[in-house]
């Protein structure tokens, strides 16, 4: 039986991962549901639109091996950017190797993904190798790993058996593994959050297999906790006021999903 939906302060209360906990904080206090995928490749660039979107995010997505002008400076200032607004970093990497390779990729090389970013993400195709891994260079510090367990685009490998195993794998690494990327909800434990891209405010896709849903069905036809946006807010005239709409049809969504 489906359990009833709790509020996300009734969730920071009762989940248990204290990463967890402070995202649903997070979420309560901004009534915020949305994370930014600021996908641009120009440092300076980057944290001008995080400074001006932050008071209206959850969580800040990046892709630091797309930026151009990489320096372990443009870090610092993106986590004192989280401290000012207060908001997770989210470094979508999607480690996919064995267990030792993703640990240096996850420690070491130029970017040092464990010293700045809270959340990464990884395949579960390796097998739990790449947990224990990432989990051995995050050891004694508040940093949690989602499992890419089904994908967006056209054509995903990433669905039954397969979506089953990343779900075994999560319950079997709770200590470290906080949640999916996903485009359905897998599992009704609130420990496990439950983030979806591909969404935009009007469906259709791009030329290269991304698939767009709403926010709305992302969140009540999907049961989305967290709704991940790129596009639909960057390639605007005007994107704060684009994050403040994701924003606010998130959260409407959220109070939505309450009444079910
Ligand atoms: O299944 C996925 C998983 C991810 S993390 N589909 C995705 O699109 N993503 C990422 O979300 C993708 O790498 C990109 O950074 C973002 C979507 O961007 P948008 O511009 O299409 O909203």
């Amino acid at each position: 039986q489906k359990k009833k939906p709790q509020t996300y302060k009734e969730r920071a209360s009762t989940c248990t991962n204290p990463l967890v906990q402070q995202l649903y904080k997070i979420m309560n206090l901004k009534k915020s549901n949305l994370a930014l995928s600021v996908d641009l490749q120009n440092s300076q660039q980057i944290l001008q639109t995080v400074d001006k979107l932050g008071p209206h995010l959850c969580i800040v997505k990046t892709h630091v091996d797309i930026i151009e002008d990489f320096s372990p400076q443009f870090t610092t200032s993106l986590r004192d950017l989280a401290a000012k607004h207060n908001f997770l970093i989210f470094e979508d990497r999607k480690f996919g190797d064995i267990g030792k390779t993703v640990k240096s990729q996850y420690e070491g090389g130029i970017y040092k993904i464990s010293s700045w970013a809270d959340i990464v993400n990884a395949h579960p195709v390796p097998g739990d190798g790449v947990i224990k891994g990432l989990k051995e260079a995050a050891t004694g510090t508040n940093k949690g790993c989602l499992l890419v367990a089904e994908m967006s685009s056209a054509g995903s490998l990433a669905k039954s058996d397969y979506t089953k195993g990343a779900i075994k794998m999560a319950e079997d690494h709770k200590d470290f593994v906080i949640g999916f990327i996903c485009q359905s909800r897998l599992i009704d434990d609130y420990n496990f959050v439950h983030m979806t891209p591909g969404v935009k405010l009007s469906e259709g896709g791009d030329s290269l297999g991304q698939q767009y849903k709403t926010p709305e069905e992302a969140i009540l036809k999907r049961g989305a906790d967290v709704i991940i946006v790129g596009s639909g807010i960057l390639a605007t005239d005007d994107p704060v006021q684009a994050a403040i709409q994701y924003k606010e049809a998130g959260y409407k969504a959220y109070e939505e999903s309450l009444k079910n």
